[in-house]
């Protein structure tokens, strides 16, 4: 739906706006009828052997993504949002600022990772830059702000499960992990976590990519080595705000963006791509392999999308730092067990949130329980700056 009302405030630069968004109407249609005809759509189920779904499995498999209907529950979600909300109000007020916008100090200084990254309103930081391995080979539109809009907006927020409780229980959630299982084997090992923040009229874009960046020329190179993302949705995702992703492309080996934008007449709109439309509560499941991108959000409607991925331990084991990590560094068995006992203090702190839930046992800590509980002691020890040890590929 193109914007039909003026936004307050606006100035003759919103037309540039509206043309944005009036240029995504035919192509969100077409997205639309395109994601309804194939299929990817359905709650959580269970084989006889309590695994996911092999139905599940397979639709995965061919077309890179699925999206879990209501897999989060409404309470969780509220206790989520209002986390956000939260870190929202206390965010630094633009980049490198000591005080949020009500002048206290700012959240989140005592941590390693900076957990705001901020950006200018409806654009896009990483298009055509070497940043992160230089994935993002071209630049999206950037359409003006209205006037009045802040210098800069928050983008990302980084370290979930240090910065609110709901988000490191969330990480424990027994659905989330047996699927995590299922794709990536029992023995599943994490990548990152990332929330990303589109707020209406402001919130950037995220150019056309492929995430994995270590193993497209290795001799052993199949549609599954990157590993996936998981996106749970806080709010609805429209195709205005939402994530879009080209069907099966996870298994076509690494795609050479430039020339498709090229070849698509140099828009950024390219053919065959799904809009992934959730309702609050849906959780999307995106092969690192895939392409995929979002466009700035000229649209009223904030997504809050938290995000966070798995891989196969053997994809990781032995590599070398790549997009937020330095190059020095080696993800030995050391560094992948410290990072995965956040697997297992979230498991416990989400027990302890949640009892009456059925708790998932995390094979690589099976007998290492009463070690990695939600303590004071894991908190400091496992929890601070975790994300310092992330294992990105
Ligand atoms: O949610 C978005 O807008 C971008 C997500 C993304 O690019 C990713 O998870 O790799």
């Amino acid at each position: 739906m193109p914007l039909t009302t003026r936004p307050s405030g606006a100035s003759e630069n919103e037309l540039s706006m509206r043309t944005h968004a009036d240029g995504l109407t035919e192509y969100s249609v077409q997205g639309e009828a395109r994601l309804h005809a194939l299929g990817i759509k359905g709650p959580v189920r269970y084989g006889p052997d309590g695994r996911l779904h092999s139905d599940i499995l397979e639709v995965y498999a061919n077309h890179g993504c699925y999206i879990f209907e209501g897999l989060v529950t409404p309470d969780e979600i509220a206790s989520l949002q209002q986390d956000i909300a939260t870190l929202l109000d206390r965010a630094p007020s633009g980049r490198g600022e000591p005080l949020d916008a009500k002048g206290r100090p700012a959240f989140g200084t005592e941590f390693a990772v900076p957990v705001y990254h901020f950006i200018e309103p409806l654009s896009d930081p990483w298009g055509g830059t070497s940043i992160l391995n230089g994935r993002h080979p071209t630049k999206m539109a950037q359409p003006q702000p209205q006037k009045g809009s802040p210098a800069q907006v928050v983008h990302l927020m980084s370290g979930m499960c240090q910065t609110m409780s709901s988000g490191l229980e969330l990480y424990g959630h027994p659905d989330l992990l047996a699927i995590a299982a299922a794709i990536n084997g029992d023995d599943f090992v994490p990548y990152n976590d990332a929330i990303f923040v589109k707020l209406p009229y402001l919130g950037g874009s995220v150019s056309w990519h492929q995430d994995g960046v270590t193993h497209w020329d290795a001799s052993y190179w199949d549609e599954g080595i990157h590993g996936f993302n998981f996106q749970v949705q806080l709010y609805p995702c429209t195709s205005r705000n939402c994530l879009w992703v080209i069907p099966a492309s996870h298994r076509s080996g690494k795609l050479d963006i430039k020339s498709l934008v090229h070849e698509n007449g140099g828009s950024e709109q390219l053919p065959g791509a799904v809009p992934l439309i959730c309702q609050p509560g849906d959780v999307t499941v995106v092969n690192r392999q895939m392409l995929h991108a979002s466009f700035a959000n000229t649209s009223p409607d904030q997504r809050v999308s938290l995000t966070f991925g798995f891989h196969r331990r053997s994809s990781v084991l032995g590599q070398s730092g790549s997009l937020s990590q330095a190059v020095s560094e080696v993800y030995d068995e050391q560094r992948i067990f410290e990072r995965s006992a956040v697997i297992a203090v979230a498991i416990d702190a989400r027990s302890k949130r949640y009892p009456g839930e059925k708790a998932y046992c995390y094979r690589p800590f099976t007998g290492l329980e009463n070690d990695y509980r939600f303590t004071e002691e894991n908190i400091a020890t496992v929890i601070k700056d975790y994300n310092l040890k992330d294992l990105s590929i």
